[in-house]
């Protein structure tokens, strides 16, 4: 039984895919995130193309930053990690993937004012197959998100449907393909806004993307993926890197979990889905 959210919840994220919880993570947690991404930035100022710490986007400078991502926040600063691993956050990765929880993998994508980069429908499964779906996302807005800010869209029920080949031919493109996309029920996505501390999570299967933003503004989303102990990773994409499925909750599986839909495998290196879909050069793995 969760205390921390309602049967009603529950239910809605097992329906829809997704669940938004406005206003969830605490003004002190927000404070502290804030302040250790601010200092980032800064550093960010010294690199001119993307590394593995940072994604920048083509005219990041000095001058004017303009990053895409802080590739996994968890293993550059400890207020990170205690946010992943410790936090009000970890309640809600409970109430739905029950006692037992490995750590995956986290990200900061920026989004920045006036750009900030699309990104197109894709399922996040088909980056790091497991031997099951239960695996979940929860993003975090560090800032207020209005409409036209770059917010992410999910479509409702789509982790119920098909899994898609985000391959090109023999390129890895990590999107669904325009010839899939008639199939896909775009109309219907819905694009959660919020205040700074607004949480989304969603299933591993879901369809979901961004619109670049329009605004003035930028939008961190704090992004931290989450599996049930007995989901399996079929590639090392994060295994033995720094707290990638680090077990945070409970006990370790013994017996792996499989479930009988397949799932698309990426190819070993697979960058960011920035360099995927931006068909940019790969220089780490995630
Ligand atoms: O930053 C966003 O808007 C979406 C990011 C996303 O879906 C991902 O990184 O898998």
């Amino acid at each position: 039984m969760s205390t921390i959210l309602t049967d009603t919840q529950i239910e809605h994220y097992q329906r829809e895919g997704y669940l938004v919880l406005n206003n969830f993570v605490s003004a002190e947690w927000l404070a502290r995130l804030n302040e250790v991404t601010g200092e980032f930035v800064e550093l960010s100022r010294a690199i001119s193309e993307s590394n593995g710490q940072f994604d920048v986007e083509p005219d990041h400078s000095a001058e004017a930053p303009r990053l895409r991502r802080l590739n996994s926040p968890v293993d550059q600063h400890p207020i990170y990690w205690e946010f992943s691993s410790q936090s009000e956050i970890v309640d809600l990765a409970e109430a739905i993937l029950g006692p037992d929880i490995k750590f995956h993998h986290s990200k900061l994508n920026f989004k920045y004012p006036r750009g900030g980069e699309e990104v197109k429908w894709h399922q996040d499964i088909q980056f790091w197959p497991h031997t099951n779906y239960d695996l979940i996302t929860i993003g975090v807005y560090l800032q207020d998100v209005v409409e036209g800010q770059g917010e992410m869209g999910f479509i409702p029920r789509s982790h119920a449907g098909d899994l898609y080949d985000q391959y090109d031919g023999d390129r890895w493109t990590g999107y669904i393909q325009d010839r899939d996309l008639g199939d896909v029920d775009t109309e219907n996505a819905v694009f959660p806004t919020g205040k700074a501390g607004t949480v989304t999570i969603h299933n591993c299967r879901m369809i979901h993307g961004s619109f670049p933003n329009n605004s003035d503004l930028q939008r961190p989303l704090l992004l931290q993926t989450y599996t049930a102990a007995d989901a399996f990773a079929y590639t090392d994409l994060v295994r033995g890197k720094g707290h990638g499925e680090e077990l945070i909750r409970g006990k370790t599986a013994r017996w792996a979990r499989h479930d009988p839909r397949p799932c698309l495998v990426p190819p070993t290196k697979i960058g960011t889905i920035f360099q995927a879909q931006q068909k940019e050069s790969v220089n780490n793995m995630m």
